[in-house]
């Protein structure tokens, strides 16, 4: 679509004069984000954020063969929205030992999978060291295996316990094998929403400390946001407004997630869970509005591999991995594909159905093979 037919399909001069500047290539202020998100139509916002996508990707529309490791489901904290911590010795706990571990990446010793994804809970026993061996021990089996590992709120927990600062802990973290961080642990930075969805776990500025630090010492990282809970549009806009700020300073983040909120088995499944209009409404007006952030990623264990294909008309250029059945955060919290697990050949082909460009891709958006 051009930009007058773009423009000549909203009446309103608010919204006209916001696309007149995302064609020019210009920053949308923070009150511009949230006319979009409440008065944007859904086919203008879709036109304006592929106009940006495309500009940014063309059609190629990434993907990567990974699998998750959990170490562990044991946690300290008690979010409102997990469906997946436990207790010691509850039914459903789990903790892996380190051997057990290693098994679990060597059952790939003959597959062309490029990154181990390692996220979990935050165990009260266990610190940099113990989480380091691992790292260590991935990298002696398979080197060129990317990890990337540890939300920010496992982060701070595991540094903190062996007495190192932050900066310290992550070059600790590096030099055992760390090579880049998840975005995990974001939620939503703004205190009083995080304080009523997950008021224990660590702040937003430690959550932003621990990422521009991890920029600084050289590990790149990803962000998420948690929407379609108790968040307003201009809660959203703040958390994106926060990560565009560090990203000018740090230029560190590859990827953002927006991560819809799922309702079953947790202490907010009363709310009940956003439309798929919803969702789409809010990759497009993220893709407009986080104008550093390269890429926009649908994760289609979430939002379904039929969201997936739409997202893609929406901003989204990336739709994580392979994951091979090794995730349990969704199924957990009642998500529709309770095995998520697709061969290379299906992502290609989820790709190519909706006439895009499938490319393998490293953790670092290195293209590995163009379908
Ligand atoms: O931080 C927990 C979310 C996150 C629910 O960096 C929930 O490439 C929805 O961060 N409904 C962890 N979301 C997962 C994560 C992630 C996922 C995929 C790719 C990447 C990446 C990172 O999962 C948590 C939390 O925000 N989460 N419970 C729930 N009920
Ligand atoms: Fe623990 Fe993470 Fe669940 Fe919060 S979301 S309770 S930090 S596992």
């Amino acid at each position: 679509m051009n930009l007058e037919t773009i423009i000549q399909s909203t009446v309103s001069a608010e919204l006209k004069n916001i696309a007149q500047k995302v064609f020019k290539g210009q920053r949308i202020t923070q009150e511009e984000g949230i006319a979009l998100y409440e008065k944007g139509e859904l086919g203008f916002l879709g036109s304006l954020a592929n106009f940006v996508r495309e500009k940014l990707h063309g059609n190629k529309t990434y993907f990567n063969r990974n699998f998750h490791i959990e170490p562990t489901n044991i946690c300290i904290y008690n979010c409102e929205f997990c469906s997946y911590k436990r207790n010691f010795g509850e039914e459903g706990a789990w903790e892996f030992s380190v051997d057990e571990m290693l098994d679990m990446v060597k059952e790939y010793d003959d597959k062309a999978i490029t990154e181990v994804h390692i996220v979990g809970g935050v165990h009260p026993k266990r610190d940099l060291h113990y989480y380091g061996n691992i790292l260590k021990q991935i990298k002696a089996h398979r080197p060129n295996l990317h990890i990337k590992a540890f939300t920010a709120v496992e982060l701070e927990f595991m540094i903190k316990k062996a007495g190192y600062s932050i900066e310290e802990g992550l070059i600790k973290l590096k030099e055992y094998g760390l090579d880049s961080i998840p975005g995990g642990g974001a939620e939503i930075f703004n205190k009083e929403i995080r304080e009523e969805v997950c008021g224990a776990k660590s702040t937003t500025d430690i959550w932003l400390e621990i990422h521009e630090t991890a920029h600084k010492v050289g590990i790149p990282s990803n962000a998420t946001i948690l929407y379609g809970h108790i968040e307003a549009y201009k809660h959203r806009i703040d958390h994106m407004n926060r990560l565009r700020e560090l990203q000018d300073r740090t230029g560190g983040f590859n990827t953002y997630i927006p991560l819809k909120f799922r309702k079953a088995n947790n202490h907010l499944s009363y709310l009940g869970e956003v439309s798929t209009e919803e969702d789409l409404r809010n990759y497009a007006v993220s893709r407009i509005f986080l104008d550093n952030i390269p890429h926009l990623k649908g994760y289609w264990p979430m939002i379904g591999k039929q969201t997936t294909q739409i997202a893609l008309s929406f901003g989204v250029d990336d739709i994580d991995g392979t994951i091979d059945d090794t995730t349990k955060i969704y199924s957990m919290a009642g998500v529709e594909d309770q095995t998520p697990n697709m061969n290379t050949e299906s992502l290609v082909q989820l790709i190519k159905d909706v006439k895009r460009i499938p490319i393998e891709r490293d953790t670092l958006y290195n293209e590995v093979k163009i379908y």
